[in-house]
């Protein structure tokens, strides 16, 4: 009897241990296109384009490779809607003896799939360490740090590394990453793909089964082979990797990508493999081609946070996902989907997000991540939004960036303060404001930055809670030095602005 192979949307990579256990000869490949995994998020349309082009592509790799592939198209009509049911349909049609499938990257889906019977898991080898081997790093340290996991990743993998030492002298050369990009800096546009056949048909199938989800579907010029996302890794490697370094922080109006990567979906799907990016960006610098800031910024993200995020999530699930440590109620303003908002910063990072699938990580962070924050959103309808709108949300990834990183609603497992900023921050590492209706340098009024106002109501409804925690201490000082007048002057400049804060249409707060 043959087994049979689930492969997951986002396992497309050849060397994935479920395939690497199978057969070819003797095994069948299963992959389902199904409305459950297409609609527990209102997903993007590019994202839903780029990952069925890409699964349907992959299919085609293996068949051409001598696998059997048994595919299912969102349109068949026996579709039975889940990939438990498309199981039980396979396994209806043949003798299955037993059923392989690479760790889920979603606890929802393991979940599912564990109860399935005669299913076994393999670990997820692409990733540089696994989950036991996260908590095991983790055992017995009162506070998890990212930078002692990703020295101990650097000495594990030997990337950057001169024998015992850190390649280039430090570890972190994040002190050199704030820069911002003079006037008339010509970011590199990003290599286009043109849909082919297999594209084309599935454009027009989200087109018709997904027309009022959120994004712009066309113009789609997104990689969905391997051999494009490399060819869009070289590029990067080429053309952005040696500013990546000094401009990492740094927003620009009307500029999506900026000197970033954006190569996380690609490594997200299984396209492009993580060490070897890494080992790449490493080349770079050993060549001479690339400053040690942008290398050791660039394998910091890959090795350092996209690790360490992942590790959080397994340990911590499935309670993270209900984790609201600062009791943050409100709903989702509408302007995260309509990108309605007088707030220059936010219009254009949600515009960029709805044309593009994308926006960089300050902008993920510091514009509407510090937003959510300061106002008090309720975390998981904002991590609804952030799986909904990026084309590399998965929510090993997403989660902890948003419920941790980005609202603190962790209560300080991801880090040991929020990132909550004024709009002076954004003002320093952007050249929103100047275009903006309100005013950066103005505290309190209707012309004041919502930013300014926010971040000390934000301070003030948790006073007692930051006064607690160390790296707080000299911000609630601030606070506690104000004049009575004036923190009344902020408790109501933010009333004001947030009661009128029009809440996203229930379908859309998920
Ligand atoms: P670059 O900025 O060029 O970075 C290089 C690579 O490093 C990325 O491709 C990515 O693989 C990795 N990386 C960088 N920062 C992180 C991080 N904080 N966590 C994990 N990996 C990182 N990343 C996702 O891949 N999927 C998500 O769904 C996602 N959601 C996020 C939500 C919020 C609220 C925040 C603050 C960050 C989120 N990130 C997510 C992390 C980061 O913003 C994206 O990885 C990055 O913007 C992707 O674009 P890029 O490929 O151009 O990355
Ligand atoms: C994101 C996604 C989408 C939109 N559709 C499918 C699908 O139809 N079939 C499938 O196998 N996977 C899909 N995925 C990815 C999964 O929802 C899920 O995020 C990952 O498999 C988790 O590892
Ligand atoms: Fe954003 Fe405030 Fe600057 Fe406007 S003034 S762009 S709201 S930070």
């Amino acid at each position: 009897m043959a087994r049979l192979i689930l492969l997951l949307g986002d396992q497309l990579s050849a060397g994935l241990s479920s395939l690497a256990e199978g057969d070819p000869a003797e095994d069948m490949v299963l992959m389902a296109e199904v409305a459950e995994e297409a609609r527990y998020v209102p997903h993007h349309k590019k994202k839903l384009a780029f990952v069925f082009s890409a699964m349907r592509h992959f299919a085609e790799e293996l068949r051409g490779k001598g696998w059997q592939v048994r595919y299912t198209h969102l349109e068949d009509p026996e579709n039975r809607g889940s990939l438990v049911g498309e199981i039980e349909r396979a396994r209806e049609e043949r003798d299955v003896e037993e059923i392989l499938c690479t760790e889920p990257g979603e606890w929802r889906l393991r979940q599912a799939l564990a109860a399935v019977p005669g299913l076994t898991f393999l670990p997820d080898t692409r990733f540089l360490i696994d989950p036991g081997g996260f908590r095991a790093w983790a055992q017995g340290r009162r506070q998890l740090r990212m930078e002692y996991f990703y020295r101990d990743m650097r000495r594990r993998t030997r990337l950057l590394m001169d024998g015992d030492k850190p390649a280039g002298g430090e570890w972190n050369y994040d002190h050199d990453n704030r820069g911002t990009p003079p006037p008339g800096t010509e970011p590199p546009a990003l290599p286009a793909f043109a849909p082919d056949a297999i594209t084309r048909a599935v454009l027009a199938l989200v087109e018709h089964r997904f027309p009022d989800n959120f994004g712009d579907l066309q113009p789609f010029a997104l990689a969905v082979t391997r051999a494009d996302a490399e060819k869009a890794r070289d590029h990067f490697l080429k053309y952005a990797l040696p500013r990546f370094g000094d401009y990492q922080d740094a927003m620009r109006r009307g500029e999506a990508v900026l000197f970033h990567a954006h190569l996380a979906l690609y490594m997200n799907i299984g396209l492009l493999d993580p060490l070897d990016l890494c080992r790449r960006a490493e080349a770079e610098w050993r060549a001479g081609r690339v400053p040690i800031n942008s290398a050791e910024g660039f394998i910091r993200q890959i090795l350092g946070w996209r690790e360490y995020v992942r590790g959080i999530y397994w340990v911590h699930m499935p309670l993270y996902a209900e984790a609201n440590a600062l009791e943050a109620r409100r709903p989702l303003p509408d302007f995260y989907w309509t990108a309605a908002t007088d707030m220059a910063c936010i219009r254009d990072t949600v515009e960029q997000t709805r044309a593009y699938a994308y926006a960089h990580h300050i902008q993920r962070l510091m514009v509407t991540g510090n937003f959510a924050l300061l106002a008090g959103i309720d975390p998981y309808l904002v991590h609804v939004w952030y799986m909904a709108v990026y084309a590399d949300a998965y929510e090993w990834v997403e989660m902890p960036n948003t419920i941790g990183m980005a609202l603190f609603a962790d209560g300080g497992i991801m880090g040991s303060k929020p990132y909550a900023a004024s709009g002076a921050y954004i003002d320093r590492m952007s050249d929103y404001c100047a275009g903006c209706r309100y005013q950066v340098k103005l505290k309190a009024g209707p012309d004041a930055c919502p930013f300014n106002y926010l971040y000390w109501d934000f301070i003030a409804r948790h006073r007692d809670r930051f006064a607690r925690n160390q790296r707080m201490g000299p911000i609630v000082r601030n606070l506690d030095r104000m004049s009575e007048e004036r923190k009344a002057e902020i408790a109501d400049d933010a009333a004001r602005f947030l009661d009128a804060l029009v809440p996203a249409g229930s379908h859309w707060n998920g």
